[in-house]
C-alpha cells in the first residue's frame, strides 16, 4: 500500500451515471414494463436470465421459502436470528411517536407519523448478494410499521428455487414472506408501476449493478427511492498504539467487496504506516479474495501520514467517509471532533465486521462523501408524517385578518375570500362550527 503524506494524497470520489448506452436500455425496459406489464417482465427475465416466467412460478412459494431451511446449515440459522435480535433491538430506539400541541385559545397542531404501506426491497443476485443486507432493508421498514414488504431478486443464483437460499432464509427470519424471482431495471419498474403479478411498491431499497441504479434514478418521482449506494469506504485513524495487523486485517475487510472500494489508513506516526504497509502485503496474499482486495487497495487505498491527530481528524472530515474507525488511546475524546462520518468505531476491538453484521446498527450508510448531509438507513426511511391543524373560531378571529393580508400580497383574491366569509359570517353573529 503507498505511503504518502497527507500534502500528496489526492481525493477521489466518482459515481457511475452509466454509460449512453447503458442509459438508453433502462429507459426502453422501464418504458415496455410500464406499456406491458407481465409480458414484458417475462421477456426480459427470458432474455436476461435465462429463466421462462409466467405469473403461476413467478412468486416464491411458502414451500419453496421453508425448503430453503433444509439447504443451509442450523448454525447459519442461528447466526442470522442473533444478528436479527440485535438490530431490530438497536432500530426500537428509533421509531418516532405522532404529537399534538393543545393550545389555550382551542388551536391543535400535530404530526401524524405513518408507515409506508408497501415497500420493494431488490437483493442482487452475484458477489453483493448479502443476507445480512435482507435484514439491514426489512427489519427498519417493519420496525416503521410498514405491513407489505415484498422482495425482488434475480431468478438463477442457486439454491432449489433458483434463488440463493441463505438469502431465503435471512428473508423468511426476517418475516418477508411475498418474494419474487425478478431482477434487473424490469423488476425495479415492476415494483414501481405494478404489473398483474406484481402490486406497485411506495419505496424501493437495496443495492444493484449499474442497470438496477439506473432504473432506480428512472422511476424516483413514481415512488421513492433509497440512496444510490457506491463501494464500500473504511478510513481508520489510528496512532501508534495501534495493533499493524488489526489494522491491516479491517482494511482488507472491505477492500474485499469490490475492486472499487477504498480503504484508507490516516496515522501521526510513520512507524505505523509503514508495519501496516506490509501487513497488509501479507495478509493480500492469504486472502481468498485476493484479486479483489489487491485491485481495491492498489487504485483506491492509500496510508496517510499526517502531522498529528488533529490533522487526521481534519483530513477525516474532508474524507466524509462511510465507515470510520477510531484505534487510538482516546478514541472518544477524538470522536467529538468527527464531522462527517457515516458509522464510527471507537477502539481496537470495534473492528468493522462487527458492525457489518451483528451490533445493530445499519450496515446501509451513505458513500461517497455524501456522509457530509446523510445518515446511515434508519425507521425514519420508512416512515411518512401528516400535519394536523385544528383552528378553532377564536383563533380564526383572530388571525384571520393576517392571513387575508399575506393572501392579497400574492394576489390569490379566493384565498383570503374564504377566510372573510367566515370573519363576516361570526362578526354577523352566525353559527360558527
Ligand atoms: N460493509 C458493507 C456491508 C456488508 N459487509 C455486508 C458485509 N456484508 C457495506 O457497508
Ligand atoms: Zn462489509
Amino acid at each position: 500500500m503507498k505511503v504518502q503524506s497527507s500534502r500528496d494524497f489526492k481525493l477521489q470520489r466518482e459515481v457511475d451515471y452509466g454509460t449512453p448506452e447503458q442509459n438508453k436500455a433502462v429507459k426502453e425496459i422501464v418504458a415496455a414494463i410500464k406499456q406491458e406489464g407481465d409480458a414484458a417482465l417475462f421477456r426480459y427475465t427470458e432474455k436476461f436470465d435465462g429463466v421462462r416466467l409466467s405469473e403461476n412460478n413467478i412468486r416464491v412459494t411458502q414451500e419453496e421459502l421453508q425448503g430453503a431451511y433444509a439447504e443451509v446449515e442450523d448454525s447459519f440459522v442461528s447466526a442470522i436470528r442473533a444478528a436479527a435480535d440485535n438490530i431490530r433491538a438497536f432500530h426500537a430506539r428509533q421509531k418516532r411517536n405522532s404529537w399534538m400541541d393543545l393550545q389555550p385559545d382551542g388551536t391543535i397542531l400535530g404530526q401524524v407519523i405513518r408507515p409506508l404501506q408497501r415497500v420493494g426491497v431488490y437483493v442482487p443476485g452475484g458477489k453483493a448478494s448479502y443476507p445480512s443486507s435482507v435484514l439491514m432493508n426489512v427489519i427498519p421498514a417493519q420496525i416503521a410499521g410498514v405491513p407489505e414488504i415484498v422482495m425482488v431478486t434475480p431468478p438463477a443464483t442457486g439454491g432449489k428455487a433458483g434463488i440463493d437460499p441463505y438469502i431465503l432464509v435471512a428473508a423468511a427470519e426476517a418475516g418477508v414472506n411475498e418474494i419474487y424471482r425478478v431482477g434487473g431495471a424490469q423488476a425495479v419498474a415492476a415494483l414501481a408501476f405494478g404489473t398483474d403479478s406484481i402490486a406497485p411498491v411506495d419505496k424501493i431499497c437495496g443495492p444493484g449493478n449499474i442497470y438496477v441504479a439506473l432504473a432506480k434514478r428512472e422511476v424516483y418521482g413514481a415512488v421513492d427511492i433509497d440512496s444510490i449506494a457506491g463501494p464500500s469506504e473504511i478510513v481508520v485513524l489510528a496512532d501508534d498504539s495501534a495493533e499493524p495487523s488489526y489494522i491491516a486485517a479491517d482494511l482488507l475487510s472491505q477492500a474485499e467487496h469490490d475492486e472499487m472500494a477504498s480503504a484508507i489508513l490516516v496515522t501521526p506516526s510513520q512507524t505505523l504506516a509503514d508495519a501496516v504497509s506490509a501487513e497488509v502485503e501479507k495478509q493480500l496474499r492469504a486472502l481468498p479474495r485476493e484479486a479483489i482486495a489487491r485491485a481495491s487497495v492498489e487504485n483506491y487505498g492509500a496510508i496517510i501520514v499526517v502531522e498529528n491527530l488533529e490533522e487526521g481528524i481534519s483530513v477525516v472530515n474532508r474524507l466524509a467517509p462511510e465507515h470510520l474507525e477510531i484505534v487510538a488511546q482516546d478514541p472518544m475524546g477524538l470522536a467529538g471532533a468527527i464531522q462527517n462520518a457515516g458509522a464510527i468505531f471507537l477502539g481496537p476491538y470495534s473492528s468493522e465486521p462487527v458492525g457489518d453484521y451483528f451490533a445493530g446498527p445499519n450496515h446501509i450508510i451513505p458513500t461517497n462523501g455524501t456522509a457530509r448531509f446523510s445518515s446511515p438507513v434508519d425507521v425514519d426511511d420508512f416512515i411518512k408524517k401528516s400535519s394536523l391543524i385544528y383552528y378553532s373560531k377564536e383563533a380564526l378571529l383572530r388571525d384571520g385578518g393576517t392571513i387575508m393580508e399575506l393572501a392579497r400580497r400574492e394576489g390569490l383574491e379566493a384565498h383570503a375570500r374564504a377566510v372573510e366569509i367566515r370573519l363576516t359570517n361570526e362578526g354577523k353573529g352566525g353559527e360558527g362550527r
